[in-house]
């Protein structure tokens, strides 16, 4: 049944009243960004009726609700996405139509929200629909950044940063709560006070503190009329500046405040898998912790007056450690606010919070140093140390006599809060990201706490949804499967997609498959050729490495391939060799040089590459500037090749992978995260898989490295491509511009070996699983086949069934219903 107000006549009157009451305009009159506001309004509408009456049910039913605390929530454009999930884009679409507007040109016209980085980000956002989607009572739990991500500038080779001023236009779908702000208190000192019972009382004095008031964002479930709701904090100075504190002479505290608040929420820290012991963003960390936790208590409290029944209405899920100073929080508040004894607040916070590992790169671990930590936080500074005591006994008590052990295992050790300790500790669950990262987990990085605590370890492989991936940014695909499968059923029931193989064998299938992935080529050439004024041809192979710059993602060793295969086609060019246009999409830490590096390094090439016509147009490399949620989308629906060629054991799940396989990419990859899996879905003849194990890689990490030199010396083809770092080759003769990049592969690192990552170790099994790529390509049909297989079956990676198997194993949630009539 359509929601009314979605009917056509109805919903083009909203806009059109919108438009006039918003900006005095007429349809004709108003500006693109204009006609988005007044039709994300009227969306708006629509989603409020099912917001209210989802919020109404819960509070009936009062079903146990899990909080996401994240830092983070990568959510990508929201009015495209909720017309999909209220099953009313079509609708829209024709009535848009019907007064002369382009519905995909007012899409273009909202920011992309980018309050994320990368995976993790996007993944909470992923979780958040399928959360919907599925029925389960949820809160996203993040911070408004004033400035997301940064924008991403190509001038002259080099990524330049530009701010993200996501709000300027003011955001249709969100909605302040004023009413519900809370404050939140740091530094000063903590008195120590005794009452009348003899009981102790910790008193914080002397601190600064901010009001933290909260946004919501609706979150739509798919064709159920659940709405959730993602809850970020913005910060607002307590004492109003203008007119208290000035006459009170409190004038400096004002300031301090205001500034304070400003910053708190200032911006988004670009660090992608890597700690940076920052104040501020401790200071981040906090505020939103506390802001949720007391906020979760107080609904909590409205219905229930023991709070002893906490971990049986409320779950926390922590997104890695980022927010894992809620453990300490939420006893801060038990203890003192709540009057409870340390066992009881102990045994409800244990039974509360859980914790996902995203890494286990160690420079992403976070060690704050002691002095910041308790100076910021003094009182959940003390409760650390209590919890960090009582752990230490625990560890004595298992372990007699082995202080080794201690040492490894305690939370606050060599001047430093180790955070995923203390997340372990106060944990209920402890889960990696795919099953080879989670083994890695428990037989490596944190093996002392899986042999002291087994049950707690658990693996949840990560996993995408369908409805952005595929409904949104692959109409074409999403259609035609509809149409074999005969249902839409795998909108919300992905492994229905195995559906699909019945027709591996029909031609005429396989040939609609292949050219839809062409007009999806011809779609993102189209947009290659508006945004970098390259021509890509698109019966070439797109062959596509898609995610944040890092040195174990390896986007060296594809660049170090492309000028390979230059060489190759240079030198023979009699051979025949299949046309091919590599595309990039990828952000470096705004601090990280040598990532940069790699930036500069990947457009240098292209210059050369698409400059060069004596080969004939055989080779494109395209560097596609400010990667992000909103042009993934189309990436993804024209790749044939997915490249996720992390050093195996670094990258513990990849979510890009799986969105490549779902629009029908063969993925060419290490045996890392789920790229194992995938393999295990498609079958080891429908993936180009190369490199070292990741027992391999442990092996000779754990020996010291290994001798990059020897391959450099013995293997003259690649020997004259690392060369071609320092001859000026691909730096108008500068032959400094990338001698960094040179002796990260031939240098001893520090105290490791050369080459850390393994770029020149894996190089030639790479080139030939390249090879292999190219020769399945020729194959009309074996490659047609192929990628059709990874299409069908992706059943496994969708975040329906990952977030199933979090409310199955952890967080025990109740299911809801929402009946059709509002
Ligand atoms: C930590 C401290 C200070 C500043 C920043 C950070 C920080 C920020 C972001 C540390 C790590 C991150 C992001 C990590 C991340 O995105 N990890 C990815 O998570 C995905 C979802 O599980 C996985 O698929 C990827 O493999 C993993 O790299």
């Amino acid at each position: 049944m359509i929601n009314p107000r979605f009917e056509k006549q109805a919903f083009k009157k909203e806009v059109k009243n919108n438009v006039k009451t918003l900006f005095r305009k007429t349809i004709e009159e108003a500006t693109p960004q204009q006609l988005f506001q007044a039709v994300s309004y009227a969306v708006k509408e629509a989603i409020i009726d099912d917001w209210i009456a989802t919020q109404e049910q819960y509070e009936k039913d009062d079903p146990k609700m899990v909080y996401y605390m994240s830092m983070e929530f990568l959510m990508g454009r929201a009015l495209g996405n909720n017309l999909i999930n209220m099953t009313a884009y079509k609708e829209v679409k024709e009535a848009l139509d019907e007064l002369g507007i382009d519905l995909n040109a007012i899409e273009d016209q909202e920011p992309d929200p980018a309050l994320g980085n990368g995976g993790l980000g996007r993944l909470a956002a992923c979780f958040l629909d399928s959360l919907a989607t599925l029925g389960y009572a949820a809160y996203g739990c993040g911070i408004r950044y004033r400035y997301g991500m940064f924008k991403q500038k190509i001038e002259d080779g080099y990524q330049v940063e530009t701010p993200d001023n996501w709000l300027k236009d003011g955001n249709p779908f969100e909605l302040k709560r004023p009413e519900y702000a809370k404050e939140v208190r740091f530094g000063g000192n903590i008195r120590v006070e005794y009452d009348e019972h003899g009981k102790t009382h910790f008193v914080q004095e002397n601190y600064e503190s901010v009001l933290a008031v909260p946004y919501d964002y609706p979150i739509v479930g798919y064709n159920n009329h659940i709405v959730n709701t993602l809850r970020i904090w913005d910060a607002e100075p307590i004492v109003d500046f203008q007119l208290d504190s000035f006459d009170r002479g409190d004038y400096h505290k004002a300031v301090e405040q205001q500034n304070l608040a400003k910053n708190i929420v200032e911006v988004l820290y670009p660090n992608d898998n890597h700690y940076a012991g920052k104040e501020l963003r401790l200071k981040q960390q906090y505020f939103f912790v506390s802001a949720s936790l007391q906020a979760a208590i107080a609904k909590f409290k409205k219905k229930h007056t023991d709070l002893h029944e906490l971990p049986e209405k409320i779950t926390i899920q922590m997104n890695d450690t980022h927010p894992t100073v809620a453990v300490a929080e939420l006893m801060r508040i038990l203890l003192d606010e709540e009057n409870m004894e340390w066992n009881d607040a102990w045994e409800i916070t244990t039974k509360t919070c859980a914790y996902t590992n995203h890494t286990i790169m160690a420079e992403a671990l976070e060690k704050w140093p002691i002095d910041l930590f308790s100076k910021l936080l003094p009182r959940v500074y003390q409760i650390i140390q209590e919890i960090d005591r009582r752990f230490v006994i625990q560890v004595r008590e298992m372990y007699p006599g082995n202080e080794e052990k201690v040492a490894k295992m305690q939370i606050l050790r060599d001047g430093q809060v180790k955070m995923a300790h203390l997340a372990i500790v106060a944990g209920y669950s402890v889960n990696g990201v795919a099953r080879l990262h989670t083994e890695i987990l428990k037989k490596q990085e944190l093996r002392d706490f899986y042999e002291m605590m087994p049950e707690k370890f658990n693996n949840k492989t990560n996993g995408i949804t369908q409805r952005r991936f595929l409904m949104h940014g692959n109409p074409l695909l999403a259609d035609w499967v509809t149409e074999k499968l005969g249902t839409k059923d795998w909108i919300t029931d992905l492994p229905k997609m195995s559906g699909l193989k019945k027709w591996l064998d029909d031609e005429e299938a396989l040939k609609e498959f292949m050219s839809i992935k062409y007009e999806n080529k011809v779609r993102l050439a189209k947009y290659i050729k508006e945004h970098n004024g390259i021509e890509v041809d698109p019966t070439s192979i797109f062959d596509v490495q898609v995610k944040r710059l890092h040195e174990y993602k390896r986007q060296l060793l594809n660049i170090l391939h492309v000028m390979y295969l230059y060489n190759q086609i240079k030198e023979h060019p009699e051979k025949s060799f299949y046309p091919r246009t590599f595309i990039f999409g990828a952000k470096a830490s705004a601090g990280y040089i040598r990532a940069k590096q790699i930036i500069k390094l990947i457009n240098s090439v292209a210059d050369v590459v698409n400059n060069d016509r004596s080969i004939n147009g055989k080779l494109k490399v395209v560097f596609i500037e400010d990667y992000r949620v909103s042009n993934a989308e189309w990436i993804f629906a024209a790749a044939d090749v997915s490249e996720q060629i992390s050093t195996a054991s670094k990258e513990a799940s990849g979510t890009g992978n799986m969105k490549f396989m779902l629009n029908g990419a063969a993925t060419l990859g290490t045996m890392d995260g789920a790229n194992v899996e995938i393999v295990e879905e498609v079958g080891a003849d429908n993936a180009f898989i190369f490199g070292l194990s990741s027992d391999e890689v442990i092996n000779y990490e754990q020996n010291g490295g290994y001798d990059s030199r020897q391959i450099y010396n013995s293997d003259p083809e690649l020997k004259r491509v690392v060369d071609q770092l320092v001859d000026g080759t691909y730096a108008q003769g500068d032959t400094e511009m990338y001698r960094d990049l040179y002796n990260s592969l031939l240098m001893p690192q520090g105290n490791n070996q050369a080459d850390v990552y393994f770029i020149l170790k894996d190089f030639r099994s790479y080139a030939e699983a390249q090879e292999k790529v190219e020769a399945a390509y020729r194959d009309k049909d074996r490659w047609a086949k192929m990628v059709l297989l990874n299409t069908a079956s992706c059943g496994k990676f969708s975040s329906d069934r990952t977030i199933q198997e979090y409310v199955d194993d952890i967080w025990k949630l109740d299911k809801e219903t929402i009946s059709e009539e509002i």
